[in-house]
């Protein structure tokens, strides 16, 4: 998958997503770059087992809301968790929540958007990834917005718990963006979106392991 550029090089042993729950968040700007990292990060979620039905997909306007998105998300599936396990929202097992500065009464608001899973897993999501991409332009937007998602899912990853994956590309130019997105017309690009998704399972996996004392390699 990643042979002869950049990238992470592939795990040893493969991880197995097969009982994972991962969520992506992605930014509707810039959408035939968006497309194409969301195919490829889904390409590579179920080329590792991640079950369709234990993927959740939503949207947000652009790459400023994913911090906000993502520390949403992760609380509303363990709003979906503690439901089905049929205890409340302050429980055992909560203190992610009770640590966080989010607004419960918030979560209402979300419901508008939130997909029917049907039969899918309803554990909290074992990572979540953040799409994105931002184009630099004439004024000093860029730089702010950049900063402060970086920072944004930096912190909502260490606040929360839920390994969360960097998919916001910041570019100089729309080519670069097709090139990391594996549509640009000299086709020497690479889509990022399937390093994306492997790393989110083997995050979601090692994450795992760790919380129950083990080291999976
Ligand atoms: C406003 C804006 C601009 C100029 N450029 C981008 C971009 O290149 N990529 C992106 O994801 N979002 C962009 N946005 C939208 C902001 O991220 C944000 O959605 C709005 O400022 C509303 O908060």
């Amino acid at each position: 998958m990643f042979e002869g550029i950049k990238g992470p090089g592939a795990a040893q042993p493969q991880h197995n997503g097969s009982a994972l729950r991962i969520g992506i968040v992605h930014a509707r700007w810039n959408e035939q770059i968006i497309s194409a990292l969301l195919d490829g990060t889904l390409k590579s979620l179920k080329a590792a087992g991640v079950k369709d039905e234990n993927i959740v997909i939503q949207t947000v306007p652009g790459s400023y809301e994913l911090p906000y998105a993502v520390q949403k998300m992760y609380l509303a599936s363990q709003t979906q968790h503690a439901a089905t396990a049929g205890g409340s929202l302050v429980t055992a097992g909560s203190a992610d929540l009770l640590g966080s500065s989010t607004n419960l009464a918030g979560l209402a608001d979300d419901k508008k958007e939130k997909k029917e899973e049907g039969k899918g897993s309803k554990e909290p999501f074992d990572a979540i990834i953040a799409i994105g991409a931002l184009i630099k332009g004439s004024t000093m937007h860029f730089e702010y917005i950049s900063d402060a998602v970086s920072h944004g899912l930096m912190r909502v990853q260490l606040d929360t718990g839920c390994a969360v994956v960097f998919g916001l590309l910041t570019l100089l130019t729309e080519e670069q963006g097709l090139e990391r997105a594996g549509i640009d017309a000299a086709g020497k690009g690479h889509n990022h979106g399937e390093d994306w998704g492997a790393a989110a399972v083997e995050l979601g996996v090692k994450r795992r392991g760790w919380s129950e004392g083990v080291f999976v390699q």
